[in-house]
């Protein structure tokens, strides 16, 4: 569907999600050191975790990953709609290194958003850089009010 072209209720659950926010330019707040850390990581063997983003939740909709331990999050999204993930706090503190789809990757370290489009899949590749815990959303209008929302915790 072409965004502004669908009508009322059908615009609130399909509007668009927009696209990857992936910079290269250090935004305030974020791990300054992101490069080194992504470039000192052990790629090999990354903690695995996939979440699948239905409408309108994130399944499973708690994580935990442990600080330094490079993480491969795989989003599914099944669905006939387009989900994201956003969470501002959360992405400040980790360090990206790629954004994946089939064969295609974009390299970080800095990640803002990551738009799951309908019947795709993406891999988020980063290492958790400080301790916390963070709730993070789909920003696509009126999702997170649907209940599409999380919590990631990290922990030693
Ligand atoms: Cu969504």
């Amino acid at each position: 569907m072409k965004c502004g072209l669908s009508f009322a209720l059908v615009l609130l659950l399909s509007a668009c999600a927009g696209k990857d926010e992936i910079v290269t330019a250090l935004p305030p707040g974020y791990v300054s050191n992101a490069v080194e850390i992504v470039a000192q990581a052990d790629w090999s063997s990354p903690e695995t975790v996939t979440m699948t983003l239905v409408d309108y939740e994130f399944q499973p909709s708690e994580l935990t990953f442990h600080r330094d331990r490079p993480v491969r999050l795989v989003l599914v999204n099944p669905t006939t709609t387009d989900h994201s993930m956003v969470s501002e706090q959360f992405f400040k503190d980790i360090a990206l290194k790629q954004v994946s789809s089939g064969g295609a990757a974009v390299a970080g370290p800095w990640l803002k958003k990551v738009v799951v489009p309908a019947g795709q899949t993406k891999e988020v590749w980063f290492v958790p850089a400080r301790y916390g815990a963070y709730s993070f959303e789909c920003d696509v209008t009126g999702h997170a009010a649907f209940g599409m929302s999380g919590l990631v915790n990290v922990v030693p």
